[in-house]
């Protein structure tokens, strides 16, 4: 009799503790589902916003900086006009061959003052890439080795005339000017 009563709290222990067992199996489950699903929604939200601030070119103009020694160099065209609040594509080539004849293109106001203060920014910048900073500036191409080339999207600014300068050192006399229509 006495027997009987340890094998029943036995098979009920042995019982208490299967479904112990049983009831920890979901518990574990459960948090890794929420788990892994929250991070997953903001990772793919964040990369859809840069890229539908991206500019899509209306509009798009050949510009080359041009000549192999210092009294040569120059744009072409030295003059273009284009449309207001436009985004335009601006396909830039140094089409200069000799050594050390780099070149860049900057969008800046129409202002030989303004022009002067950004070149001396660029010489403050400093080689080799010469690039100026500046609030002023409206659109910049990478300083360009002879052969190379660079394409910049910028939206156009309103009606008026704007300078086109290069910053590397001495070459001031590489001055384009954009027209920009009423
Ligand atoms: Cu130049």
């Amino acid at each position: 009799m006495l027997k009987k009563i340890y094998n029943l709290a036995f098979l009920l222990a042995l019982v208490a503790g299967l479904t112990a067992c049983g009831g920890n199996k979901p518990a574990t489950e459960e948090p890794t589902e929420p788990a892994t699903e929250e991070p997953t929604t903001p990772v793919t939200e964040e990369p859809a916003t840069p890229a539908a601030e991206e500019l899509v070119a209306e509009t798009e103009i050949m510009l080359a900086a041009t000549g192999d020694d210092m009294s040569a160099i120059s744009f072409e065209p030295k003059e273009f006009t284009l449309t207001p609040y436009t985004a335009v594509k601006v396909n830039f080539v140094n089409q200069s061959s000799a050594a050390g004849m780099n070149h860049n293109a900057v969008f800046i106001p129409f202002d030989q003052a303004v022009a002067d203060e950004i070149r001396a920014a660029g010489l403050t910048a400093g080689g080799p890439a010469f690039s100026p900073s500046d609030s002023r500036i409206m659109a910049q191409t990478k300083m360009l080795n002879p052969g190379e080339t660079d394409a910049i999207t910028f939206e156009t600014p309103g009606p008026g005339k704007y300078y086109v300068i290069c910053t590397y050192p001495g070459h001031k006399a590489m001055v384009a000017v954009m027209t920009i229509a009423e």
